[in-house]
């Protein structure tokens, strides 16, 4: 492997001889490594192309969105550091090596977090950070960006892949799920109040990042944002995906893979912190009706991503990667409890929202 790994690093446009080569990460999707140089750093990725079907049209995404965000960054002379794509020796973004793609960005360094952090000041920076990403976006030149995961928060979906592996998934683990399915089928039924308005078109089309948990910004050593990453799924969507995925994960009191259900609960200071920074990040382009019914969108984000991990277990764990055999069930019991705790916030959520 780390010959491979050296030959593949070899064909990107480097300066400097490497000091360190080290797998890293926490992602579900990709695999990550972080190549060092004396005084600087890279990181290294090669992308899953069961989930990214289309890699070409990702990474012309990716290196649309690189340059456009760091025109904001200089025009508008923000904190922010830009991401920016390493090219190959050939002049190309990404690599194709075989059966396999890589891509390369220059590493930013930053502090690390967990992905339920909950500090007041990094859950507000967070908030402002993924509210100024759309406002920042709301004016990206050219065609709309490929749609790299078709349908990604479309719930009617979600919920069709989702029926059909109650046909077609493993017989043992649908006993075992009964009670979760059960409960995965009522919370699409209590979900239907948004995706009934998306359906309908009713809510405004934006260009969203769509995956905005807390460890996709960067924070510094002063605890200011100053990278947003994972573009992955950077693509045409709503507000409510990204305020809505955000407090699906920094909004709970535990892990996404917490096992103890007893430890989830839904953080409202951090609901508030959060959404603090994104309606100043979004205040120049949110309109009533977005503001109106952005409290849905955690309850919708949870259902949504219940719905992927036990359909993902039913199906023997094709897409997310696991560590164990149970994991995606354990992950969607996370999931539905934490629907339940933001259930009996969605009131107050609301309040904090229209202040
Ligand atoms: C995946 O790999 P990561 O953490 O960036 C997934 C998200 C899910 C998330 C759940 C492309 O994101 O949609 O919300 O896992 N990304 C994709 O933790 O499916
Ligand atoms: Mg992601």
């Amino acid at each position: 492997m780390n010959e491979r790994i050296n030959n593949i690093i070899s064909s990107f446009n480097i300066s400097g001889p490497v000091t360190l080569v080290k797998q890293i990460g926490e992602g579900h999707i990709h695999s990550t490594w972080l190549v060092k140089c004396s005084d600087h750093g890279y990181i290294l990725q090669q992308v899953n192309h069961f989930v990214f079907k289309d890699v070409p049209g990702l990474m012309e995404n990716m290196s649309r969105l690189c340059n456009h965000l760091e025109q904001k960054i200089i025009l508008n002379n923000l904190h922010w550091i830009p991401l920016k794509l390493v090219q190959t020796d050939t002049g190309e973004n990404y690599l194709r090596h075989e059966d396999s793609f890589w891509r390369m960005f220059n590493y930013i360094p930053h502090q690390p977090v967990s992905d339920n952090c909950s500090d007041p000041q990094l859950v507000y920076e967070a908030g402002l950070a993924y509210g100024m990403f759309i406002h920042h976006l709301s004016d990206l030149p050219g065609k709309p960006l490929n749609e790299t995961i078709p349908r990604f928060h479309d719930l009617d979906f979600r919920r069709n892949n989702f029926l059909d592996s109650l046909k077609n998934g493993n017989q043992e683990r649908l006993k075992t799920a009964a009670s979760e399915i059960e409960e995965s089928l009522k919370g699409i039924e209590a979900a239907e109040e948004l995706q009934k308005l998306i359906r309908n078109k009713v809510l405004p089309n934006r260009t969203t990042h769509n995956d905005t948990k807390i460890t996709n910004i960067l924070f510094d050593n002063e605890d200011k944002a100053i990278c947003v990453i994972d573009l992955d799924t950077v693509m045409p969507g709503i507000l409510h995906f990204d305020f809505g995925d955000s407090m699906r994960t920094f909004g709970n009191t535990a892990a996404e893979d917490e096992k103890d259900t007893g430890k989830i609960g839904f953080n409202m200071q951090a609901f508030k912190h959060y959404t603090k920074g994104f309606m100043q990040g979004v205040a120049d382009i949110i309109t009533k009706p977005e503001r109106e019914t952005l409290a849905l969108a955690p309850f919708f984000m949870t259902c949504e991503q219940a719905v992927r991990f036990l359909t993902d277990y039913l199906l023997e764990d094709q897409y997310y990667h696991v560590k164990y055999p149970d994991h995606n069930l354990v992950r969607t019991r996370a999931q539905l409890t934490l629907m339940r705790r933001m259930k009996e916030n969605q009131g107050e959520m609301k309040k904090i929202i229209l202040k």
